[in-house]
């Protein structure tokens, strides 16, 4: 019987992140190496803890008591929390930015590095408690030069990050990342500890069969969203589209940058600006999808483009296929 050998050469992240920035020949100091492998550290984390939390007791809401009259964290204040650990004691970060927290988060001098990392630390909370996939969310911004880590080393284009990403806690977690030159999907194997390259170079198709928007919300839709979601469900030639929406931006990202199509969360008569966040949720999914080879707009401009004036601040998302964005930018023009 020929049994099959585990390969001896595996590519973990670290590895892989390495190798790339030797190959581009950067000035490779191993900081953002090291940043990751603080990332990665809270991921697996994340990872454990999801999976745990139905028997220890961590969904439901924060500040609830258990039996022995201890409080409770819920897994989002749990997931923040280790975040801010992590990236603060990893010494390279100089400004943390979280949904959790309402307040950018200056790191001291003595932990001080030159990096600044946003994020939604466990984005689909409402996911939790049916155990449907959610995910960490994280983009990455170098200090500009001179600068001792302030809002302002935040409040940048989306296209002047240096890195982005996400986690997917799901089957298995799947760490997606981007520094620059193309995406690699990385899965965690439990045994080993480490994300092991397991989809490299990930391109979204040029065009989809499917579309993932919530569609409750169709009263309020502007009369561009309305126009181009009919133009797919009633097609005046071919298939018309499937339908796949979780309510877990990580989940309908990740689909779509395998599976190509569009996901869209607009702006529309009840939410002005959109419901998902500017700096730590439309940045790094539209850094990732145009890294894939799609396309990431508001409908009118580039997501990327947009300079954000405050840190929590909202905008309408549409990213996916280029051809499937593309079509839903003729009815905005
Ligand atoms: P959250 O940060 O409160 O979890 O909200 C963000 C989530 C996204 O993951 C998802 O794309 C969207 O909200 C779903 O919203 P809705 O439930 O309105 O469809
Ligand atoms: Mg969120």
């Amino acid at each position: 019987a020929s049994e099959e050998l585990p390969s001896t050469d595996i590519i973990t992240l670290t590895r892989h992140v390495l190798h790339d920035q030797f190959r581009l020949g950067v000035a490779v100091t191993g900081d953002l190496t090291l940043l990751l492998i603080a990332i990665q550290t809270t991921s697996k984390f994340i990872a454990t803890n999801v999976r745990k939390a139905r028997l220890i007791n961590l969904v439901g809401l924060a500040g609830e008591t258990n039996v022995q009259g201890e409080e409770q964290k819920k897994l989002d204040v749990l997931a923040n929390d280790i975040m801010i650990n992590a990236l603060r004691a990893s010494g390279k970060t100089a400004v943390l930015v979280s949904e959790e927290n309402e307040e950018a988060i200056i790191i001291d001098e003595r932990n001080r590095g030159k990096y600044c990392v946003v994020f939604d630390p466990l984005d689909g909370s409402s996911n939790i408690d049916a155990g449907v996939n959610i995910g960490t969310i994280f983009g990455i911004y170098q200090i500009k030069p001179g600068s001792t880590g302030t809002i302002h080393d935040v409040l940048r284009a989306g296209s002047e990050m240096v890195a982005a990403g996400y986690t997917m806690y799901g089957s298995s977690a799947n760490l997606v990342l981007s520094t620059g030159s193309g995406v690699n999907g990385y899965t965690l194997d439990a045994a080993l500890g480490e994300f092991i390259l397991t989809h490299p170079d990930i391109k979204v198709p040029s065009r989809g069969k499917i579309y993932s928007f919530n569609e409750g919300n169709s009263v309020y839709f502007h009369e561009p969203v309305v126009e181009y979601l009919k133009s797919i469900k009633y097609p005046t030639a071919g298939a018309p589209y499937s339908a796949r929406y979780i309510g877990s931006m990580v989940a309908d990202v990740h689909r779509t940058l395998l599976y190509g199509g569009i996901f869209g969360y607009p702006d529309d008569k009840k939410s002005k600006s959109g419901k998902l966040r500017l700096l730590y949720e439309a940045f790094p999914m539209a850094f990732l999808t145009e890294q894939a080879g799609g396309v990431a707009t508001t409908g009118r401009v580039r997501i990327l483009d947009i300079v954000p004036k405050s840190i929590h601040e909202r905008c309408s998302v549409f990213l996916g296929s280029k051809e499937d964005v593309q079509d839903l930018i003729k009815f905005y023009e």
